[in-house]
């Protein structure tokens, strides 16, 4: 091509600009790739290190000054977007005995991991729930939710929400209670009493996108998945591995993050796996290590884990290793984008 036609090519595209008019020819392998670019980079947040930042946190503001006091789990690779992936934020909240974090509901929606501590409950749409180390919590989207600690030990847990994605819509609201505390108007216990047993009231019917059970105990998480460790060998990709379900369909037990939990048995290696979806683990229990390219993460209780999507790893269980994982797999089926390749 010599320089005559290239500048008369760029003549026009600034004519064309005047119009508000740009070439695809330009850019189109640019906006349709041959395959996920990389956002982020793979990162360990090691809990040892960064428990004493969190803790410190108590120090300088109350948690109702924060409204939440977390500190936020920032992908380095994306330091000012308060992202873990591209489509994901997670940070590590904590709320000291006698804190009470403000009522408030907005439409991004969240997940509680619960780390440490006893004695505090979060309150969703009306009713409390205790938070027990190894819980999965949900706080749907636009539902009242505020937390208290009544115990005497700081509480420690991994927020996760959907903020990326919610602002790349653009469509999101938030609003403040009026009173610290929203109403409490069920008992403790009730939806995972009516929801949570494989029972479900006759008739019932929803118009929520969320599981109607917004705390999954560990407790009974673990026990299944010390079950199967039973009933066969795991999975060579997986290992043990469950996903928290929605019981009105089966579904997801969230609209836009989904939530899993494994288990792998010491010794046990996975074969290489990537899924479209950029993933944030925290490790429930147990040592291994995660590699992902050329890195090695040694894994410990509550460390943080984030890998991009397509980016294939492999973990190793030293001794019986249990790691809680959310993404935004269910979005991108919904959406028609989700892949994975078992290697
Ligand atoms: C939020 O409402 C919570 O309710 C935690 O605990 C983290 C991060 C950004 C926006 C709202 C919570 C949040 C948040």
């Amino acid at each position: 091509m010599n320089d005559a036609v290239n500048q008369q090519r760029e003549a026009f595209y600034q004519r064309a600009d005047t119009q508000a008019l740009a070439p695809l020819w330009t850019r189109l392998k640019s906006l349709v790739p041959q395959w996920p670019a990389q956002v982020g980079v793979a990162h360990r947040w090691g809990y040892d290190d960064v428990r004493k930042f969190v803790m410190e946190s108590a120090e300088h503001i109350s948690a109702k000054e924060a409204e939440r006091r977390v500190m936020i789990l920032e992908n380095p690779a994306l330091k000012g977007t308060s992202q873990i992936t591209h489509s994901l934020y997670a940070g590590l909240q904590l709320l000291m005995p006698g804190e009470v974090a403000p009522a408030h509901r907005h439409t991004q929606s969240a997940l509680r991991f619960i780390v440490e501590g006893n004695g505090a409950y979060t309150a969703v749409d009306g009713e409390k729930t205790m938070m027990t180390p190894g819980d999965f919590v949900i706080t749907p989207s636009w539902t009242w939710h505020h937390h208290g600690n009544e115990g005497n030990t700081p509480m420690v847990w991994l927020d996760c929400l959907d903020i990326p994605m919610a602002m790349f819509f653009n469509s999101t609201f938030r609003e403040d209670h009026h009173a610290d505390e929203a109403a409490i108007t069920r008992p403790t216990g009730d939806a995972l009493a009516r929801y949570g047993q494989g029972l479900l009231p006759v008739g019932h019917t929803t118009t929520s996108l969320n599981s109607p059970v917004f705390n999954y105990p560990y407790a009974r998480t673990r026990e299944a998945l010390h079950a199967l460790t039973k009933a066969g060998a795991p999975d060579p990709h997986f290992g043990c591995q469950l996903r928290y379900v929605n019981p009105l369909d089966g579904g997801w037990a969230m609209p836009t993050i989904s939530t899993m939990i494994r288990l792998l048995p010491a010794g046990v290696s996975t074969l290489p796996y990537r899924s479209t979806d950029g993933a944030v683990f925290i490790v429930v229990e147990g040592e291994g290590e995660l590699h992902v390219g050329e890195i090695k993460f040694a894994l410990k209780p509550h460390d943080v884990v984030t890998v991009p999507g397509w980016m294939a790893y492999t973990i190793r269980a030293q001794n019986d290793l249990v790691l809680f994982q959310a993404s935004d797999r269910v979005a991108q089926e919904k959406l028609g984008f989700f892949r994975e390749q078992r290697m």
